[in-house]
Formats: structure tokens, sequence, C-alpha cells
């Protein structure tokens, strides 16, 4: 294989195959890796790079999956577990409303015991007293979840939420597809199929999603792609997806030990993503997972889109992340003017946000 052909292909605009892609993972030349990643993200997003302001947060961590790579769940019963009565949950929207938050990101453990009717009351709950704010709840696991809980199909749950408030999906739960992978890390949970089918079916109700990948563990570069290579034919079923977010592994706290997550591997991740998922309109760069400093140069490796403000994230910082807890909009800003790219605060389906009043200090 020769990696002239490939960038040029890339470079016409032309689509590469999984040897491709497995081919860009390896080679040395980081910098054609840079041009092409480059290439792909200015076709999709000229020179703009994206954050929101947003607010995590979690209704519980009580969990009945057994994923080694978690360091925020607790088992029923064990110490440290907890659960948000909606009034503690619409306590938290309102301190993410007073920072100007317009996005609720709402997840949680796969709860055995709280039953359909909290995550209605839930949703409705909070959009009756923010009905401006968009909620991007719950993962494909979690929906998946409910369906069982609730006996109905997935497209009955996805109707019974976004009549409660629902307006997207996030993209957590993917892992990594491959079999041997899920196998040791998070053996019995949502297969590839499911979760492929939880967002489809969402797609098809007219909702849009993202989808994640997280790395760093013990996969071997050829389960990236295959990973890769599931969404990307969905993708072009349906359109559906926004954002494809690369999750970078934090091990402390976990059951998974000895693993080194490094700056090149975060490069070669972004950069392949970008290129070989030519049809996701945005790659995200997780701060809170990569930390500030490499997130801001992803921005040059295929990433145009920064999450946002964050404020109180719980699932990385559980498992050992230094990166902040919140981030001041004037610091994204600062990362991404910084990184050669123009700041454009979105919403949560990209379009941008005009604000007619400067947002409250928040100090991180
Ligand atoms: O699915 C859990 C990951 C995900 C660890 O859609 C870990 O906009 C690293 O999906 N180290 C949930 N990662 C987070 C997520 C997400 C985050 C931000 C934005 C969006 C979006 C989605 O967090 C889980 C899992 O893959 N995770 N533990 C860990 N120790």
């Amino acid at each position: 294989m020769d990696l002239k052909q490939i960038e040029d292909k890339v470079l016409a605009g032309g689509r590469i195959s999984e040897e491709e892609a497995l081919f860009l993972y390896h080679t040395p030349n980081i910098h054609a890796l840079g041009r092409m990643s480059e290439a792909v993200r200015r076709r999709w997003n000229q020179n703009n790079a994206y954050y929101i302001v947003n607010r995590h947060i979690n209704y519980s961590n009580i969990c009945v999956d057994d994923c080694k790579f978690c360091a925020f769940a607790r088992k029923p019963g064990e110490d440290g577990g907890f659960e948000y009565s909606i009034n503690e949950m619409l306590k938290r929207a309102d301190e993410g409303a007073a920072q100007g938050a317009i996005e609720f990101h709402v997840v949680g453990g796969l709860h055995p015991d709280l039953p359909y009717s909290y995550y209605l009351d839930m949703l409705r709950a909070l959009k009756e007293r923010y009905p401006d704010v968009h909620l991007k709840c719950f993962t494909a696991v979690e929906i998946s979840h409910l369906a069982r809980l609730s006996k109905r199909s997935i497209e009955q749950v996805l109707n019974d939420l976004i009549d409660a408030g629902l307006g997207s999906l996030p993209g957590g739960g993917a892992e990594m597809f491959a079999e041997r992978v899920r196998d040791k890390m998070c053996p019995g949970k949502l297969y590839v199929d499911e979760w492929l089918e939880v967002h489809r079916t969402a797609h098809r109700l007219g909702l849009h999603s993202n989808a994640t990948m997280l790395y760093g563990h013990v996969e071997e570069p050829e389960e990236i792609v295959d990973h890769l290579a599931h969404l990307r034919p969905l993708q072009d079923e349906t359109g559906g997806f926004m954002t494809f977010i690369p999750l970078h592994f934090q091990p402390k706290n976990t059951r998974l030990t000895g693993v080194l997550g490094t700056g090149m591997k975060d490069m070669r991740v972004h950069a392949v993503s970008r290129i070989y998922l030519d049809n996701f309109p945005h790659i995200k760069a997780y701060w809170t997972m990569l930390g500030v400093k490499t997130a801001q140069v992803m921005l040059r490796f295929g990433a145009d889109d920064f999450d946002g403000t964050v404020i109180d994230e719980k699932i990385v910082h559980m498992a050992g992340s230094t990166s902040p807890k919140i981030m001041t909009v004037s610091k994204l800003r600062r990362l991404i003017e910084e990184a050669g790219r123009v700041p454009v605060e979105r919403d949560t389906l990209f379009n941008p946000v005009m604000r007619e009043a400067p947002l409250p200090a928040v100090t991180a």
C-alpha cells in the first residue's frame, strides 16, 4: 500500500477502506495523517471549532452491569452508591441553568429498581422548568435496560421519552464493538448489533445521536478500525449521527491495570477516525478525558468540537482524570483560538448560538 496514493485519494474527497485505515493508523508519517485529517475536517467545518455551555447530571451510579473499565458504578447496596430524587435532579439543573447551560447531558448506571415512571417524570420535570434547554439523555445501554424493565420495545421506549422531552441520545455505551474486547472489558454488555439498533431506531424517529469509542486499554489497532467500520454504514443509511467521540481510557480506580494511553495514540485515533468516518459531520476532542492540552492539539488532527463547559463530570473524574471539573467559556475560546480556529458557540444540534446577555461569571 502506498501512503501517497491514499493521501491523493483523501485530498480529492475519496473514501478509504478498512485496510487503508489500518495502514494509516500505523504510518510513522504523522504529518501526513495531520494533512489528511485536516482536509476532511475543513470540508465539513471550514475553520470553525465548536463548544457548548452544558451541564452533566448523573442521576445514579448504581449499576447491575459489570464493566471493568468503570470507576463510577456501584453495585446495589455498595458504599458510595447514590440515586437522585427528581428534586435533586432539578437542583443540579438549576445550577447549570444559572451558569447559562443550554444542554443537560443526563446519564446513569443500569439501576435495577428505579421504576420506568422515574425516567419519564424526570424528563417532564426538567422540560417543564427549562423548556429551552436541550435534553441529551440516556445511552443506548440505558435505553435497552428501560425496554427490558418496562417490557416495551426500543421504539416504544424512545417514543415515550420523546413525548416526555428527550431531545437526542449521547454516544456512550459503545465502548469497543469487537467481541474479544467486550468480553474482556464488559462481559454481557449490550452487543454491537443491539447498540446500533437503538441508534437506528432513534434516527428513524427523528432523533440525532452521537457515537463513542473507548480506546487505550486492551484493544488492537484492527479493533479500532473494526469499530469505525460498524459506524460508517449506519451513518450512510440514516445520517442521524452528529459527532464521533473517541474516549481516552482513564485507568485509576478501575479493574484494568498496566495500560498506557499515549499522546501518539490520541493523534492516530482522532486523525484516522476523521479520515475514515467521512460521513460524520463532527469529531469531538473530549477534554475531560484527553486533558486540556492534548484536546487542544487534537483540533489539528481532525477534531472540530471541544464539547463544553461540562460542569460536574463524574464518570472520568472518579477514574482519576486530573482535568478540571468545569471549563469557563473564556478558557475554551482561548484554547480554540490558539489552535488557529474560530470558536463558535453551538447548541446540541450544532446551530450557532447568539447570546443577548453575557454569560454569568464562573470560576473554574
Ligand atoms: O460509555 C467509563 C466511558 C462513557 C471510563 O455523546 C470511561 O456528547 C474513560 O459517552 N475512562 C460515557 N472513559 C461518556 C460518554 C460521553 C461523554 C461526553 C459526551 C458524550 C456525548 C458522551 O464513558 C462510557 C464509557 O465508554 N467511560 N469509564 C474510564 N475509566
